[in-house]
């Protein structure tokens, strides 16, 4: 990336608040990483946040973190000490509620001075290296993921953006999953208006239902943001969106970790980022959660993800690595036959689910399509902002 290329990047920033735009080229140009941000509010979690934090200092070194934590005790403070670039934050987000935390994180390291911040969800463990995905990305590019592979993958023709009664600027080619996400002082205007969509009072009052009782573009504050990316006043910020298998695997549900995907993860390795999206094997209750005809089936699939199986590394540096075991004679077999090597442990299980769901896709072509009513938005003019 040239100079030249930078300086024109920096014309075409919008909003810059707190940081300077000279401070953010000279720190793109030096081919600074991003400070990382996690925050976590339940002490349940402990286990994964204290996973998250070895694997970044197994596999990044000491790259500068932000965490939130306020559950932090005296033990957890004096186990952190062995991680000199953690700084621990033991208060809450400002203004964060729930799972609504990500913007308002985001922009407390802005106030603080940081430039360029890489959120990373405290169900995600490292394997390898992420930083040649984000050393001297351009400043204007906000880095999200692929959504997991199950009913919200998509938004068709901006949908969720139409639903919140926005023009429609861009068709994004999935969902944003923020499990990653990276945000500069140039995106400041973008996360403000986040912020504000997730105050609504419509979006608070479906926060209370069901999952799936709520409408595509309130599900969670992902949908928000993909709806915002979509509209015609943010077209025009470029995204990178890390790929499901390549980048990162989403390990929900039984296409949590597709045969393609663990096909390509045996020939160019892991992704750096494993997310364990929605069940949480460290969690005894929600692994019981599992109902249905399909019980038996997930439950055995939650033996053999690749996240527990990853996190075994640290087993003998956790005080409890009981959840990390198999539960049935089955599992520990597919285990042991898959090498406890994530992309064959559990492949079985992927093949069936594959064909599965590749059935259910030939009948439900033969039935029209079900699409949401546009409440607004003109006919789309696609863009070329996003990369992937
Ligand atoms: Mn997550």
């Amino acid at each position: 990336m040239t100079r030249w290329t930078i300086n024109r990047m920096m014309k075409m920033g919008a909003t810059i608040g707190v940081g300077t735009v000279p401070e953010l080229k000279d720190g793109i140009l030096a081919g600074a990483m991003p400070v990382i941000c996690i925050a976590e509010d339940r002490l349940s979690c402990e286990p994964s946040v204290r996973l998250l934090l070895m694997s970044l200092h197994r596999h990044c070194g000491n790259q500068k973190i932000e965490l939130f934590y306020p559950p932090a005790d005296k033990t957890f403070r004096s186990w952190l000490e062995q991680f000199p670039a953690v700084n621990l934050n033991a208060t809450p987000v400002p203004g964060a509620w729930g799972w609504n935390v990500k913007p308002q994180a985001i922009l407390t390291l802005f106030a603080r001075g940081y430039d360029d911040v890489l959120w990373i969800d405290s169900d995600i463990l490292i394997t390898r290296s992420f930083e040649k995905d984000f050393r001297g990305l351009p400043p204007t590019i906000m880095v999200l993921t692929e959504e997991a592979l199950y009913g919200a993958h998509e938004d068709p023709n901006g949908l969720r953006a139409r639903l919140w009664g926005l023009r429609v600027g861009r068709s994004l080619p999935f969902t944003a999953n923020t499990a990653v996400l990276r945000a500069t002082t140039i995106h400041i205007n973008l996360l403000r208006r986040w912020i504000s969509f997730l105050e609504d009072a419509e979006y608070r009052e479906a926060q209370r239902k069901d999952w799936f009782e709520r409408p595509a573009h309130l599900y969670g504050d992902q949908d928000v943001l993909t709806a915002l990316l979509a509209s015609e006043e943010y077209a025009d910020v470029p995204v990178k969106f890390l790929r499901r298998g390549k980048n990162i695997i989403h390990f929900f549900g039984p296409c949590g970790y597709t045969v393609s995907e663990r096909f390509y993860n045996v020939v160019y390795g892991m992704p750096p980022f494993i997310h364990s999206q929605v069940v949480k094997p460290w969690l005894k209750d929600d692994a019981g959660e599992l109902t249905g005809w399909r019980q038996p089936f997930n439950s055995l699939y939650l033996q053999l993800s690749p996240y527990t199986i990853s996190a075994r590394k640290y087993r003998r540096r956790v005080s409890d690595a009981g959840w990390m075991n198999a539960t049935s004679l089955l599992g520990k077999v597919l285990r042991v036959c898959g090498f406890y090597y994530p992309p064959l442990t559990g492949l079985p299980l992927a093949i069936a689910a594959d064909i599965f769901s590749l059935t259910k896709r030939i009948f439900a072509n033969k039935v029209p399509a079900m699409t949401a009513d546009p409440r607004n938005g003109p006919p789309l003019t696609p863009r070329t902002t996003v990369q992937s």
